[in-house]
């Protein structure tokens, strides 16, 4: 089981995508672990995007990610990673996939409405700065056993 951070960035909330991209990750059989809807504090952006200081997008990065509200998940699953990623599409709306979140609401790298963790080991460590220990619910679905292999 896998666990990403998922994230409805500014533009997302502000165009009112927040029940699209939880229908789709739902749809997908996906289970949500957390949610908070949250204004970012400069230094939690400067956390989460360490990995990108220095880089030419950097500051415009931070200045996108604190401009508004998002919408901050945790969700688990066989190989969410891979599936969730596959469900925002790539980076760069011009090259996701389409019918991906990112193909079908997005034009730009810098407005791309969403962010997941790209491997299981910076999806726990994100959601682990995301949110408190208490605030992950561990529960199950009676569906589970028919999305779930194992
Ligand atoms: P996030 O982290 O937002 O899910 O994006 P990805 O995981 O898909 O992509 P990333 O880490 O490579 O980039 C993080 C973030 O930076 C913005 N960005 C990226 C940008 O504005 N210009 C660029 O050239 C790149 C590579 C978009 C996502």
């Amino acid at each position: 089981m896998e666990r990403s951070l998922v994230l409805v960035k500014p533009d997302g909330v502000q165009r009112g995508l927040i029940g699209e991209v939880i229908s789709r990750l739902e749809r997908r059989g996906l289970r949500l672990v957390a949610a908070r809807f949250v204004q970012v504090s400069q230094e939690l952006a400067e956390t989460h995007y360490a990995i990108h200081k220095g880089k030419p997008f950097y500051d415009g990065l931070i200045k996108y990610i604190t401009s508004a509200p998002v919408m901050a998940m945790a969700w688990e699953g066989p190989n969410a990673i891979a599936a969730i990623r596959q469900t925002m599409g790539a980076t760069r709306p011009t090259e996701a996939a389409p019918g991906s979140i990112r193909h079908d609401y997005a034009l730009e790298v810098g407005r791309n409405l969403t962010h997941a963790s790209d491997s299981g080991e910076n999806g726990a460590k994100e959601v682990a700065l995301w949110f408190k220990a208490e605030e992950l619910v561990n529960w199950g679905r009676d569906v589970d056993r028919w999305i779930f292999e194992g």
